[in-house]
C-alpha cells in the first residue's frame, strides 16, 4: 500500500475555481517519446470566487518553460500540480511541458496505440497532457495546431487549415478539459453525410486503421439513425460542420464522447456479419448512439463536478435505451436491461462497493464509472418519467437544455426543471440520487366484495455508503389479470412514498391476479407471493410483456432454488409454461428466445445470500445444469421444427427480426446438442456465413466435449482479426468446466497471441474468468490467486483496468470460510504490492472491508 493515505474528495467541499479560462491554444509537436505540448491559456479571476489561489492540474510532465504574459516564471511544482503567483487582472498563462506517449500504457492522457496517438481524458487525463483546471466546471474554448508526419491530425471542433504534416483546429462550444481529444496517424475514413434539421451539412467519418475499411460501414448507419433520432424525439440538432469517430485498439472503457471527435474502443464500433455477432451490432449501435448523445447531455450541458456524474451518463443511458427500443423491440430491450441490471447493479449495492446514484465522496473518480451511476442512474430518470408522465417529460427536458445549455450543472438543476413543469415536490425522489441499497418490496393481498387491496412494505438494507436508509418513492405499474386472462383496467402507476401503504380496486367482479411492477417500473427487489397456478397465469395471460417475462424467470428461480436447498426436481409447471410461450409462433422470436433463459447463476447466489444463506457455487452451477436438461427434454418434441423454422433464406442482415430468428434458434441448437451429440452444432459451424450462427455452434461444440478440432480451425481461420481473436479467447473460459476453468485461462495466458497489456485481450481472458460464477469460486481457489497474480502484474502498467477487474472480487464475503479465506489471501497479496496504484488501492480497501 502506498505510505500516504490517498485523500478523498467530497461532494459537501465543493468551490468553484478561483479563476475563468476565456481560451485556450494549444500546440502539439507529435513525437512518439518526446511530444511538445505549448499551451497559451487566458485567465481571469471569477467574481464568484472567494479563493483566488492559483493552482493547475499537471502529473507526469516535464515542464520547459512557463511564463505569465510573457515574462518567464518558475513555479511551484509538486507531483499533482503547479502553483504561482498571478496578478489581479486577466493574464496569459505559457507553458512548454514534454510527454512520453509511448511510455503511457495506463491508457489516460496522450498514448500510442498501434502507431497511431490518441487521447483519452475523462475524467482527469487532461492533467497528463499538459497544466490545466482540469476540473469539469472550467469550461472554454479551445484552438488547437497539431505538427507531426502523419496523414491524418484530428482534434475537436471544425477545421480551420491544414498542410501536410499541420494542422488547426478551432472548437467554438466551451468544453471542460475531459472532452478535449487529439488522433494522429496513418488512418482511413470512411466518410459519410448528414443534413440536419435545419438544413446545414455536417460531414461525417469513421477513421479506421488500413485493413478495417470494411468494418465501417454499419456504423455510420447507426451515427446517421442516432443523428436523426435525437432530432426527432428530444429536439436536437448537431452543432459543428463535422463529426468524427475514430476506433482504437488499446482503450480502456468503451467510447469516449470528446466533443466531435468521438474515440472508440475498436470492439465497439468496428462491425461485419463474418466477424461480429448480432449482440454485437446491437451493442455497437447502443454505444454509437450513447456517445452522440452526449454531445447535448454531457457536452453542451456539462457536469459541475464529478459527483454529478449521473447527470450525464444516467440520461445518456436511459436516451440510448429509448434510441435502442425505438430501433429494434422495446419489449426484449426492456428485458435485457432488467436481466443487466440485476446481474451487475444489484450485485454492485449488494457488497461493500454499494454507493449512491450520486456519491457523496471518492478517491479516485475512474473507480465510479459503475453499474449504478449510469444504469440505475439511468432507471431514475425512468422513474421520473413515469411519475411526472411523457408530456411533462418533455417540456422538462426542453427547459433543461434551454435553461442549462452551456452550464456544468448539478443534479439539483435537473430536478428543478422537473419541479418547475409540474409544481411537484421532488424532495423525497431525491432520495434515489442519494441513497445505497436496492429497495426490497413486498405486497399483501386482500380480497373483499369485489375489492382488491394491495398492501406495500418497502425496506432498504443498510450498507456503509447508507446506514440509516429512509423510504422512497415508488412508482408501481399495477395491472389486474382476469380469471380468462383478460385485463380489467388499465394500467395503474401506485405512487408508493411510505415505508408502508395500502392501495385500493374496487368493483371487481371476481378476484383478479394482480400483475405488479409492469414493466420494472422501479429497480426493486420484489416479493409478491403467489400460488403456482396464479403465476402461471400471468406466464400464460401477462399483457405485460415484461411481467409475462418476469413470472417465467420467478418461477425458474423459485425451481432453481428449490432444486439447490432441497434437492427438488425441476418444476414442470414451470417447463410447461415456458414450452407453451417459446412453442407460441406469434410471437417475436427474440422475445420467445429470452423465455428460455435462466437467472445467472450469480444471480442464484444473490438470492440466497439475500435469504441468510450460504451460497453454494458447485450446488447453483449442478441445478443449472439439471435445469437445462429438464428444459432439453421438455423441448426434444419441438426443438428440431422450431430450429428449422428459424433458418434464413435472405443474405444476413443485423436488424432485430432476423437476428431474434438466430437467437431462438441458436437456443434450440443448445438444447438439441445438448440431448444428442454435436452434429447439428457441427453442420451449422461448417454452414456458417455469419459470426453469430458460427460463435453458437462453436460454443455448442465445446460444451459437448466436440469443439477441439472447431477451435483450431477457428483460429487458423480468424489468426488475424484481433476483435474475433478476443472472441475465441473468450469462449474457452466461459466455456470450460467450473473445475477447467482457471487451468484454461491460465494456458491462454501463454498463447503467443495473449497481449495482456491490451485491455480488450486481458477482459477477453479474466473478465470471462471472473463472470464463470462456479468456475471464478470453485473451491479450489485457483481463480482467486490466477487473477490475482495477473492484476499484480496489470497494476504496474494499466492501473485503470486492474481497479475494475477487482470488481471479481466483489462479492467475496457471501461465500463459505475456506472460500473466503482463500479470496482474502488473494486480496491481501494484491494489496501488499509494493507501489500499488491509488485506484486499485482505493477498490480493493473497499471490497477487502
Ligand atoms: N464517458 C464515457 C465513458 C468513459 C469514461 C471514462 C473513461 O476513461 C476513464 C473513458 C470513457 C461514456 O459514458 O461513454
Ligand atoms: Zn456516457
Amino acid at each position: 500500500m502506498p505510505d500516504i493515505a490517498p485523500e478523498t474528495i467530497y461532494l459537501a467541499d465543493y468551490t468553484p475555481f478561483g479563476f475563468i479560462v476565456d481560451s485556450v491554444a494549444l500546440t502539439f509537436d507529435l513525437d512518439p517519446r518526446a511530444t511538445r505540448v505549448t499551451s497559451r491559456i487566458a485567465f481571469r479571476r471569477n467574481p464568484e470566487a472567494s479563493d483566488f489561489d492559483f493552482f493547475l492540474h499537471g502529473e507526469q510532465l516535464k515542464l520547459n518553460s512557463a511564463k505569465i504574459d510573457g515574462a518567464a516564471v518558475s513555479p511551484k511544482i509538486t507531483d499533482k500540480g503547479l502553483s504561482c503567483d498571478v496578478p489581479d487582472t486577466p493574464f496569459v498563462f505559457e507553458a512548454e511541458v514534454e510527454i512520453d506517449p509511448t511510455g503511457n500504457t495506463a491508457l489516460e492522457g496522450l498514448y500510442m496505440s498501434n502507431g497511431m496517438y490518441c487521447t483519452q481524458c475523462e475524467a482527469e487525463g487532461f492533467r497528463k497532457i499538459t497544466y490545466y483546471p482540469d476540473r469539469p466546471d472550467v469550461m472554454a474554448t479551445f484552438k488547437v495546431t497539431i505538427n507531426g508526419p502523419h496523414p491524418v491530425l484530428l482534434s475537436n471542433g471544425n477545421p480551420v487549415s491544414s498542410s501536410e504534416h499541420h494542422a488547426k483546429w478551432y472548437d467554438p462550444w466551451p468544453k471542460p478539459a475531459y472532452l478535449f481529444a487529439l488522433v494522429a496517424g496513418d488512418l482511413i475514413a470512411h466518410p459519410g453525410e448528414f443534413t440536419t434539421q435545419s438544413g446545414r451539412k455536417v460531414d461525417l467519418n469513421l477513421y479506421v486503421r488500413p485493413g478495417d475499411e470494411g468494418k465501417c460501414a454499419f456504423g455510420m448507419e447507426a451515427l446517421i439513425a442516432s443523428m436523426k433520432w435525437d432530432e426527432e424525439v428530444y429536439g436536437r440538432e448537431y452543432d459543428l460542420d463535422l463529426f468524427n469517430i475514430v476506433a482504437v485498439d488499446d482503450f480502456n472503457m468503451g467510447a469516449m464522447e470528446n466533443k466531435g471527435l468521438n474515440i472508440f474502443n475498436s470492439s465497439a464500433v468496428l462491425a461485419s456479419p463474418e466477424t461480429s455477432t448480432d449482440m454485437n451490432f446491437e451493442r455497437i449501435e447502443a454505444i454509437i448512439a450513447h456517445e452522440y448523445f452526449h454531445n447535448w447531455t454531457g457536452n453542451r450541458i456539462t457536469c459541475r463536478d464529478w459527483f454529478q456524474l449521473c447527470l450525464k451518463e444516467g440520461l445518456t443511458v436511459y436516451r440510448d435505451s429509448q434510441f435502442t427500443s425505438d430501433m429494434r423491440s422495446a419489449a426484449v430491450k426492456r428485458i435485457s436491461d432488467v436481466i443487466d441490471l440485476r446481474g451487475r447493479q444489484f450485485a454492485e449495492d449488494q457488497g461493500p462497493l454499494a454507493h449512491p446514484v450520486r456519491p457523496e465522496s471518492f478517491q479516485e473518480i475512474n473507480n465510479f464509472y459503475t453499474a449504478t451511476v449510469y444504469e440505475k442512474g439511468a432507471e431514475v430518470i425512468g422513474m421520473l418519467k413515469t411519475l411526472v408522465g411523457d408530456d411533462a417529460y418533455a417540456k422538462a427536458l426542453d427547459l433543461y437544455f434551454e435553461r442549462h445549455d452551456g452550464d456544468a450543472a448539478t443534479i439539483e438543476d435537473w430536478l428543478k426543471v422537473f419541479e418547475d413543469t409540474t409544481g411537484r415536490d421532488l424532495s423525497q425522489f431525491k432520495r434515489w440520487y442519494g441513497q445505497a441499497g436496492t429497495p426490497r418490496l413486498s405486497v399483501e393481498e386482500a380480497w373483499e366484495d369485489g375489492t382488491l387491496t394491495l398492501t406495500f412494505t418497502q425496506h432498504t438494507p443498510p450498507s456503509v455508503a447508507t446506514p440509516d436508509p429512509q423510504p422512497q418513492v415508488i412508482p408501481i405499474a399495477t395491472g389486474l389479470i382476469g380469471p380468462n386472462g383478460n385485463e380489467l383496467a388499465e394500467t395503474r402507476i401506485l405512487e408508493m412514498t411510505e415505508a408502508r401503504q395500502s392501495f385500493v380496486f374496487e368493483g371487481l367482479g371476481a378476484r383478479p391476479v394482480a400483475s405488479i411492477l409492469r414493466g420494472f417500473s422501479a429497480p426493486v427487489v420484489l416479493t409478491h407471493e403467489l400460488s403456482d397456478a396464479d403465476r402461471a397465469h400471468l406466464l400464460a395471460h401477462d399483457t405485460d410483456t415484461f411481467n409475462r417475462w418476469e413470472a417465467g424467470r420467478t418461477m425458474a428461480r423459485q425451481s432453481l432454488l428449490a432444486m439447490i436447498t432441497k434437492d427438488a426436481a425441476p418444476d414442470s409447471a414451470y417447463l410447461d409454461g415456458i414450452h407453451a410461450v417459446v412453442c407460441d409462433a406469434s410471437l417475436d422470436p427474440a422475445y420467445r428466445a429470452l423465455m428460455l433463459g435462466l437467472p445467472s447463476q450469480s444471480d442464484l447466489a444473490s438470492a440466497l445470500h439475500d435469504q441468510g444463506q450460504v451460497p453454494d457455487p458447485a450446488a447453483i452451477y449442478r441445478a443449472g445444469e439439471a435445469m437445462r436438461d429438464a428444459m432439453a427434454a421438455r423441448f426434444a418434441d419441438k426443438a428440431q421444427s422450431i430450429y428449422d423454422a428459424c433458418k434464413i433464406d435472405a443474405p444476413y442482415d443485423p436488424g432485430a427480426e432476423q437476428a431474434g430468428k438466430r437467437s431462438l434458434g441458436n437456443a434450440m441448437l443448445s438444447l438439441i446438442t445438448r440431448r444428442t451429440n454435436g452434429d447439428l452444432a457441427q453442420a451449422q459451424y461448417d454452414a456458417a456465413d455469419n459470426m453469430t450462427q458460427q460463435l453458437s455452434a462453436l460454443a455448442c461444440l465445446i460444451r459437448a466435449g466436440d469443439g477441439e478440432t472447431a477451435l483450431a480451425k477457428f483460429e487458423s481461420q480468424w489468426r488475424d482479426d484481433r476483435l474475433v481473436m478476443d472472441k475465441w479467447f473468450g469462449l474457452q473460459v466461459l466455456e470450460a468446466k467450473p473445475e477447467e476453468a482457471a487451468a484454461v485461462a491460465d494456458t491462454l495466458t501463454k498463447h503467443s497471441d495473449f497481449n495482456w497489456k491490451n485491455p480488450n485481450r486481458f477482459r477477453a481472458v479474466f473478465g470471462s474468468l471472473s463472470v464463470h460464477h462456479a468456475g471464478f469460486h470453485h473451491a479450489s481457489g485457483d481463480a482467486y490467486a490466477l487473477l490475482a497474480n495477473w492484476l499484480i502484474k496489470l497494476d504496474a502498467v494499466n492501473p485503470q483496468t486492474t481497479a475494475r477487474m477487482c470488481t471479481a472480487f466483489q462479492t467475496w464475503k457471501r461465500y463459505d470460510a475456506d472460500r473466503q479465506a482463500k479470496a482474502a489471501a488473494a486480496l491481501d497479496r494484491i494489496l501488499a504490492t509494493p507501489d500499488l496504484s491509488p485506484d486499485t488501492t482505493e477498490m480493493l480497501t473497499r471490497i477487502r472491508g
